[in-house]
């Protein structure tokens, strides 16, 4: 038990520390037995429709029709693949959309433009179930915790099929650092063959290529992204697809390494098991560290319907709930009051619960400045073209 709290300690003081100056974690404080019961929710007197937009492969099979037939209210599910996705609809205003599921990395210029409205906490009271110390974490996206709730939370790493891996390496060891596979010529010549497929997002694969140069993922600086650029020029030929459907991808053979979510290899290791593959897939810990990230739900500005909104995030915070979602997604919950409920193999796979000493060398989500957003999609679209 100690020990699975760990992480989110670490992940604590690893942030806090990054931001170089000490600030006490805000937020929801779990009262003794917070766990226990779904505690009451305020009654929506809305039309009882809600429309939501998340990240596809996230949602545990079952939750929103639970949700529907507890509540009576009609959910419209639907999924954008890339924060830039949404960035762009949030942007472009009238989403129709109530709850939206952005990055922090992104959340806090949609929480500055005004495109996320502030949460009615008394209509969550399962808030007191989340980790204060990840809420800590999250204060540098969402001062005081006003409008960001966390879904869940995951690193972007490499991942690989290694029967194929070792088939195609032929011998050649594989690197000490995880990221040489994907960034480093000398592999990717080689694995080029069973196929390297990265995220189809500048903001998923510069920062990773700005880390394995041991620059600032998040770096301000233009000339940094320009030697990213650089970097990904040379391994461009050896690049087989642009991905927006990664575990399939892997699950099914069209990829051997790729650059994606840990969660998302992991659930590519069981849907290959699952459809009879003998093959192992392994979701990696790069010697340098992978890259954290904080999914969390929100409201948008114009939601026509917040109450609902609130309804269904109280819902997600029973400990049940969360539960659910790091069991069949694979991806670490923000839900303290949930971590006894998940199940054994999910919380002691070393992959998704990552220990506290690795924990340590993990890169912490930040935000980009808008200089650097534009050297980042400048650098993107010339490695995608090829230029
Ligand atoms: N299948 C769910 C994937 C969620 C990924 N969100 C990642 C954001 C990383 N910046």
């Amino acid at each position: 038990m100690v020990k699975k709290y760990l992480w989110a300690l670490a992940l604590s003081s690893v942030v806090l520390v990054a931001c170089g100056k000490k600030e006490e974690p805000v937020a929801v404080v779990a009262p003794t037995g917070a766990a226990s019961a779904p505690a009451p929710a305020l009654k929506s007197t809305e039309e009882k429709v809600l429309n939501i937009y998340n990240w596809p492969d996230y949602v545990p099979a079952g939750l929103i029709a639970a949700f529907e037939k507890e509540s009576g209210i009609k959910v419209n599910y639907d999924t954008f693949e890339t924060n830039e996705a949404l960035q762009a609809k949030l942007v472009a205003g009238n989403t129709g959309y109530d709850i939206v599921v952005p990055g922090t990395v992104f959340a806090k210029t949609q929480i500055e433009g005004g495109l996320l409205q502030p949460l009615d906490k008394s209509r969550i009271p399962n808030l007191a179930n989340l980790d204060p110390a990840l809420m800590g974490t999250m204060v540098k996206a969402d001062p005081d915790n006003k409008h960001l709730v966390p879904w869940a939370w995951g690193f972007t790493t490499v991942g690989i099929n290694r029967t194929k891996v070792e088939k195609a390496l032929a011998g050649m060891p594989m690197p000490d650092n995880a990221w040489d596979l994907v960034f480093d010529p000398k592999y990717t010549a080689k694995l080029k063959s069973c196929g390297l497929a990265l995220l189809d997002s500048p903001t998923e694969i510069i920062p990773a290529a700005l880390h394995y140069i041991g620059k600032d993922a998040y770096s301000g600086d233009p000339a940094d992204y320009q030697a990213a650029g650089a970097l990904l020029a040379k391994i461009r030929k050896d690049v087989r697809l642009f991905s927006a459907t990664m575990i399939d991808d892997l699950a099914t053979g069209r990829a051997c390494v790729v650059v994606g979510w840990s969660g998302d290899i992991n659930m590519a290791a069981t849907r290959a098991k699952d459809n009879g593959s003998k093959d192992v897939i392994e979701s990696l810990l790069p010697s340098t560290g992978a890259l954290i990230f904080i999914d969390a739900m929100a409201i948008t500005k114009d939601a026509k319907h917040p109450q609902n909104a609130h309804a269904f995030i109280d819902f997600y915070l029973r400990a049940e709930n969360a539960a659910l979602m790091s069991n069949e997604m694979s991806y670490p919950t923000g839900n303290k009051a949930a971590v006894d409920k998940v199940k054994p193999e999910i919380a002691g796979n070393k992959t998704i619960f990552v220990e506290s000493a690795y924990f340590a060398k993990m890169v912490s989500p930040n935000s980009f400045s808008n200089p650097a957003r534009e050297a980042m999609a400048n650098a993107y679209t010339s490695f995608k073209q090829g230029k």
